[in-house]
């Protein structure tokens, strides 16, 4: 509406000078006449104007018109505009059902299905992305892949409509959903007759069960479009969500392109999403997905909060990618199974074979995180090894110390993804790490100074320690616990800076003895080029002792420590056994 009337203003006001001059330059007799004539001119030309505007605007939006217009909202429906819905129900049959629900999907389906399929959601965008225009005709078309495996019917299907219904009818080819051998009856029948009243969408199966990236890539064999969008199975996309990826891709073949993935909370199906900056994806050297915010060097390069934002990694399943190039680039690792870890392994090839991983700000998409995987993930392991096996060339060395028993994974047979990343002439992992993730920190792991940290005195004792949650790594009080070799919260690293690091996860923390106490509590590492701070310095000496310079004491092994259990506490430095500390990487 702004942009029109704005246009129409300007266009006004030249025809408003150009009387004003015919005015003064006509004879004095003739004004009056003319005048009128005049302004029956202009109100012609306004009409004219009018209707122009109006056929370029109906246009504009004949162009942007989605496959299915979304039906009108039912008054005082449940979940409008992605509003949380709280059931509260009273004990009884319902709510059991409503339990068991969550127990099934580790999502809330008996609340999604009191929730329209074509339920409205809030704008959650920078504004400036609603003003963006795009040139349709000449945008490539895509194919929505879908993959799911014994996924609810209101949540996979709410998926579908909302897709019909914000895609631009001119830009989606179709919706391709894979079956990847679910069990569930409603996903069978019923699921074939339900699709085959909607407009471009297609079902295919699998006849075994091949995960996700299998799944997918059956999908893509099918796929006419020429962009190839992957979502997950429980989506709601945003309004005007798939322009942007496209249009990217248009400019930049070798982009690969992320929504922003909004959060759809699993219990309410509240839509979370902020218009602020999205976060980027990163990893811990156990090569799990972590977020971060948009570092300074890259919002150097941003010229508008609606430029693509580059990314060392994608968050999983929610990309476009230009079908040819994602054919170049190896397409998946077929390789891997059902699901974890292909994600960060395209994410390496995609920037060391020279493509770039980028997130549109203007392109939102919710996604259900459910309370915890609904399935296993048992195989996210050997997917993990696959990738640090081909991309990460001695750094993968810094994984396995963290994960030993990432070794004795199977996990198959890599020659052929060595020699695509061969054939392509891709970059080596050290590049990436200096050009694309320089934030991530690279541990020293240097001989005897990474592992368990075990105690003479102690033999079966190592240091110990548990964050307070998945989110919140510091705050808690080191321990000493029985050795279990499996590396994880019993992985420490000793640092030429002095430090205590536990440093499996990101962001990395640091062993700290506060004010007055004995014993020794997790705090965050100094930044990069920074000092570190003098209660977190530690000589680790010949004899075996780790002396705290600030309170010029030991650190001992102690039985009976902390609420009674055992601890390393800060006593006075002896050459007691209990004092003599060293690094085992692994058990035998
Ligand atoms: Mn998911």
């Amino acid at each position: 509406m702004w942009g029109r009337r704005r246009r129409r203003g300007g266009l006004l006001g030249v025809v408003g000078l150009v009387l004003v001059g015919l005015y003064w330059l006509a004879p004095k007799s003739r004004r009056q006449q003319q005048q009128q004539e005049l302004l029956r001119d202009e109100k012609a030309l306004e009409l004219q104007l009018q209707q122009l505007s109006s056929v370029v605007w109906a246009e504009a939006l004949r162009e942007r018109r989605p496959v299915y217009e979304r039906p009108q909202a039912e008054p005082g429906a449940l979940g409008e505009l992605g509003s949380p819905v709280r059931l509260e129900l009273p004990p009884g049959p319902e709510r059991e059902r409503e339990e068991q629900s969550v127990q099934d999907h580790q999502i809330n389906i008996y609340v999604s299905d009191r929730i329209s399929l074509h339920r409205r959601l809030p704008e959650r965008w920078n504004p400036l992305c609603r003003v963006k225009k795009y040139q349709f005709h000449y945008l490539p078309t895509t194919s929505v892949i879908i993959s799911f495996y014994n996924e609810a019917w209101s949540t996979l299907l709410r998926t579908v409509h909302s897709v019909l219904e914000t895609s631009p009818d001119i830009l989606l080819e179709e919706i391709i959903l894979v079956d990847d051998y679910s069990d569930k009856e409603h996903l069978k029948k019923r699921l074939e007759n339900y699709i085959s009243g909607l407009k471009k969408v297609r079902l295919v199966r699998t006849t075994k069960r091949e995960g996700l990236v299998r799944g997918r890539l059956l999908g893509a064999s099918k796929a006419k479009g020429d962009v190839l969008t992957f979502l997950d199975c429980h989506c709601e996309c945003h309004d005007g969500w798939l322009e942007p990826l496209l249009d990217r891709i248009k400019e930049k073949e070798s982009a690969v392109v992320c929504p922003v993935i909004d959060s759809v909370e699993w219990n309410t199906f509240e839509y979370l999403g902020n218009p602020e900056e999205p976060q980027i994806g990163g990893f811990d050297w156990r090569l799990v997905f972590t977020w971060h915010a948009i570092p300074q060097r890259e919002q150097k390069q941003r010229l508008s909060p609606t430029d693509v934002i580059r990314s060392p990694t994608m968050a999983g399943g929610l990309f476009a990618v230009d079908k040819k190039y994602f054919e170049y680039l190896g397409s998946y690792d077929s390789g891997m199974e059902i699901w974890g870890g292909e994600n960060l392994e395209f994410s390496f090839r995609i920037w060391q074979c020279g493509g770039t991983l980028e997130i549109h700000p203007c392109s939102h998409v919710g996604h259900v995180f459910p309370r915890q995987a609904p399935y296993s993930r048992s195989k996210a392991l050997a997917n993990s090894v696959r990738a640090a096996e081909v991309w990460m060339d001695k750094y993968k060395e810094v994984f396995y110390h963290r994960s030993p028993h990432a070794r004795l994974q199977a996990y198959g047979d890599v020659t052929e993804r060595r020699k695509l990343r061969e054939d392509l002439k891709c970059k080596d992992f050290k590049w990436y790490l200096e050009n694309v993730y320089p934030e991530l920190h690279v541990p020293e792991d240097r001989p005897d100074s990474f592992g368990m940290l075990k105690n003479k005195g102690m033999e079966n004792y190592c240091f110990d320690y548990n964050p307070p949650s998945e989110h919140q790594i510091t705050g808690n009080k080191v321990i000493l616990y029985p050795c279990h070799g499996m590396g994880q919260n019993q992985f420490f690293e000793y640092t030429l800076n002095n430090e205590i690091r536990y440093n499996t996860r990101h962001p990395e923390a640091c062993a700290a003895v506060d004010a007055g106490t004995n014993y020794l509590t997790i705090y965050l590492c100094r930044d990069e080029g920074q000092n570190v701070p003098d209660n977190q310095k530690f000589i680790f000496k010949e004899d075996g002792s780790l002396f705290h310079t600030q309170t010029q004491k030991c650190l001992h092994a102690t039985a009976n420590a902390l609420d009674g259990n055992p601890a390393p506490i800060l006593k006075d430095c002896t050459d007691s056994d209990h004092q003599k500390w060293f690094f085992k990487e692994r058990l035998m």
